[in-house]
């Protein structure tokens, strides 16, 4: 019998915060409670963790397989009759079409463990190059980003606590007061020790509240905001020249391309006013040391990797990053952002965040998987691509842990390719708005009820444990993947491939991950129980005097990780977004979140307490746009893209550029942010435009006639 006091994670956001979990005394279900000795969040919690338990309760969850009747109907079925199915489903569009008509579409909260078998199942047994995640969505631009500047792509490179003892942090795009509560500590902390913080942020978020300085540009316009910068640091004579010379490569190019970016020039593209500037590296070149940390804001752009790029190379020419307390960082959002890129879910990608068109690599993942390495597929489709192509060359479709019809740019049409397909099979945990468009839905085991690793956004890899026994008919994702390579292995018993205990899986991903970039040889469970995380790269050896690899918190200090040791710049230069607003659509979207609702909802939407705080949709507009459309406080605007028609509330408010509104995408249905959204692609990251499209709104008030924005 398992202690009634379990030591865990939770299921949601990146930060991983720890939690204890208590039975509760029939067993049914746990309580959450505080968990002090993981340093990240030191017991605190947002109220999305404190009651994710209530989706352990069957009355949200699904507790039996779900398939098609003749009438078109989801009834419930045995998991004989369900897994048959799928293999059937998946089976026929393979041999009809080739192994590429079947798609896998993964997910980012998804455990290494599941991550590691989904993109091993998609290569091995359906033998598709067709598999990429949702991850797609969130971090891609600045993986690329991160990847071309260090030679690799760790979300942070030093754990949160340095956060606090910086001289200065700009935060571009990224909301934690809303997306990860438990961090704002870090921040607040840094003020408290002197050092400053400077938000980028079209919106004043609550984030902004907390800041010194918050500079508010048009959406879309932080590659030239970060040019204008650079140009000022060069202009005033802050460049780090022995650093640059150093630990740098490309500067002059860089160099060159800042300098055309004048100020005044960025405050016309932006509309962030040169004092601004000027205070901005004022605040950012004068300390010790400084960091810039990215998130969704400046990466969700058609051009997000140059911007992110742009970002890096402020902290190159500063010498602001590979040193104590300076460094650029991407606040990673998922639960497992980090873990769930490094393992093959990726299009391009195999375990230990190696590329599938490297040879070296194809071969010691081949060995480790006991196959050909000439058998295993290709790269293919990035997310998007993959979802556009579903119902032509994609025929059947495998998905795990996202819902693309509630998250997906431009969802409507991503909505009829997915019912386009001939056969979809979703794996959850409730009944999601992609779920109820499957053939078969599996009902799936969650967080508290099983036991796999996550890795949180600063690279330190986590082991959540199963805290209570799951529901009677509802079984894990690695089971259903065990299962499905017995049906579809014809006889070659696959299924030994795809163990179902989480440790075991384990073990072979260290394998895998061995001597590549993301290196998890070295970590053990019983380490990571003991030593609460330990921190990638951490081999199997090479420690201090031989021993045990302490794993590493803090990359870059001697090198970066490229073949000279030395970083990139790079040299990029402003373009604008992809849809600018015109007579038609003056205006411009963004979206994002808020604090009580996570992603597509399917999970927090079915929580009382959430839904209490934060029952809908909404459109955020400043007062001067609302008096000329005649919009008024919490009565319903449309919202029109070239892409379709939203309707929301309106919540009036200064804390918003009067050229830009802003809409959560948390719901489905009429609010449907992303029935709004660009999917305009980064040529690079292949990640879509989701924070900035043309767009105009209209007051559909009672009875008055409609009245345009211009
Ligand atoms: N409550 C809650 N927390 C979450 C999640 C959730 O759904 N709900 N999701 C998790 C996940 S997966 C992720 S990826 C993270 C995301 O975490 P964040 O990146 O913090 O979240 P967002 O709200 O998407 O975007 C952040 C900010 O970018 C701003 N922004 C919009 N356009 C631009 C722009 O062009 N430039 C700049 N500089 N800023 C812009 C928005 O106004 C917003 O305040 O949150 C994680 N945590
Ligand atoms: N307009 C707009 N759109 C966006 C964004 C934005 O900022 N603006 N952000 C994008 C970003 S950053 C992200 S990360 C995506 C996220 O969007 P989605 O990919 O839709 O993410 P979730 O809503 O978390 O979906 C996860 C699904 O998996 C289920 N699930 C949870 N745990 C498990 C599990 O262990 N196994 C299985 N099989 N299922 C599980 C959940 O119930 C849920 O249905 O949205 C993107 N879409
Ligand atoms: S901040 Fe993230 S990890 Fe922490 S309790 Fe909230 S959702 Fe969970
Ligand atoms: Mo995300």
């Amino acid at each position: 019998m398992q202690n009634t006091v379990t030591p865990t994670h939770c299921p949601y956001c990146a930060l991983q915060c720890g939690m204890n979990l208590t039975r509760t005394p029939d067993g049914s279900s746990v309580e959450v409670g505080e968990r002090a000795d993981f340093p990240v969040n030191r017991g605190a919690l947002c109220g999305k963790g404190r009651t994710a338990p209530a989706v352990l309760s069957s009355r949200v969850r699904l507790t039996s397989p779900l398939v098609r009747d003749a009438g078109g109907a989801l009834v419930p079925a045995s998991w004989e009759e369900a897994l048959g199915r799928v293999a059937e489903g998946l089976g026929r569009a393979r041999s009809e079409f080739g192994a590429d008509a079947v798609g896998v579409f993964g997910g980012g909260g998804l455990t290494n463990e599941k991550a590691y078998s989904l993109g091993k199942f998609a290569r091995v047994v359906l033998g598709t190059s067709q598999i990429d995640y949702n991850g797609r969505f969130c971090m891609s631009s600045a993986a690329a980003a991160g990847n071309a500047a260090f030679g690799l792509d760790r979300g942070l490179p030093f754990p949160l606590e340095d956060i606090p003892r910086t001289g200065c942090v700009i935060l571009v795009g990224s909301n934690p007061a809303e997306t990860m509560p438990p961090s704002l500590r870090y921040f607040t902390e840094l003020r408290e020790n002197g050092g400053t913080l400077i938000v980028v942020d079209p919106r004043r978020t609550k984030t902004a509240e907390h800041a010194d300085l918050h500079l508010a540009p048009r959406p879309g316009t932080d590659l030239a905001l970060a040019l204008g910068l650079l140009h000022l640091v060069v202009a005033e004579g802050r460049t780090d020249e022995a650093y640059v010379r150093e630990r740098t490569a490309g500067w002059e190019e860089t160099r060159a391309a800042a300098m055309a970016h004048w100020p005044e020039y960025v405050e016309r593209i932006t509309g962030v006013p040169v004092p601004r500037l000027r205070e901005a590296v004022r605040l950012f070149c004068e300390p010790e040391a400084a960091m810039v940390l990215t998130a969704r804001g400046p990466e969700q752009q058609a051009k997000g990797t140059d911007t992110v790029g742009a970002w890096i190379n402020l902290c190159l020419a500063t010498g602001r990053a590979g040193r104590p307390l300076s460094g650029y960082g991407c606040l990673t959002g998922q639960g497992n952002g980090q873990g769930g890129r490094e393992h093959g879910q990726k299009a391009d990608q195999l375990p230990g965040y190696r590329k599938l068109t490297d040879p070296a690599a194809r071969a010691h993942v081949a060995e480790v998987w006991g196959v050909d390495p000439d058998s295993l597929p290709g790269p293919g489709r990035s997310a998007y691509e993959l979802l556009d192509a579903l119902g032509t060359d994609i025929r059947s479709l495998l998905l795990m842990g996202s819902n693309p019809v509630v998250s997906a740019p431009r969802a409507a049409h991503v909505e009829e390719r997915i019912r386009a397909l001939d056969f979809l099979a979703v794996c959850d945990v409730v009944l999601s708005e992609t779920a109820a468009l499957a053939d078969v839905v599996l009902p799936v085991t969650q967080w508290a009820e099983e036991t796999g690793t996550t890795t949180n956004l600063e690279g330190r890899v986590l082991l959540r444990r199963r805290a209570i026994t799951p529901p009677e008919g509802v079984r894990s994702d690695l089971e259903v993947l065990h299962e499905l390579a017995a049906r579809l292995g014809g006889g070659r018993n696959l299924e030994k491939g795809f163990p179902t205990d989480p440790e075991e899986v384990f073990e072979e991903l260290r394998r895998a991950s061995a001597g590549g970039p993301a290196d998890y040889s070295g970590i053990t469970y019983r380490r990571l129980a003991e030593e609460n995380g330990v921190f990638w790269p951490c081999p199997a050896s090479g420690g201090p005097e031989g021993g045990v690899h302490p794993g590493t918190p803090r990359l870059f200090h001697d090198r970066f990780a490229t073949g000279d040791g030395r970083a990139r710049f790079v040299p990029v230069s402003h373009r604008p977004v992809a849809e600018e607003p015109d007579e038609e659509y003056p205006l411009l979207l963004t979206t994002g979140r808020v604090v009580a609702q996570y992603q597509s909802g399917a999970q927090t939407r079915r929580v009382d307490e959430l839904n209490a705080a934060a029952p809908g949709p909404f459109v955020e507009l400043h007062p001067r746009l609302a008096e000329r459309l005649g919009a008024a406080e919490g009565e319903p605007v449309a919202v029109v893209s070239r892409r379709g028609r939203a309707v929301a509330p309106a919540r009036i408010t200064t804390a918003i550029r009067p050229d830009t509104v802003f809409m959560p995408f948390h719901w489905a249905g009429e609010g449907r942010a992303n029935t709004l959204t660009n999917p305009a692609l980064d040529p690079t990251s292949r990640m879509p435009e989701f924070k900035a499209c043309a767009v105009r709104v209209e007051a559909v008030g009672a009875g008055e006639p409609a009245r345009a924005a211009r």
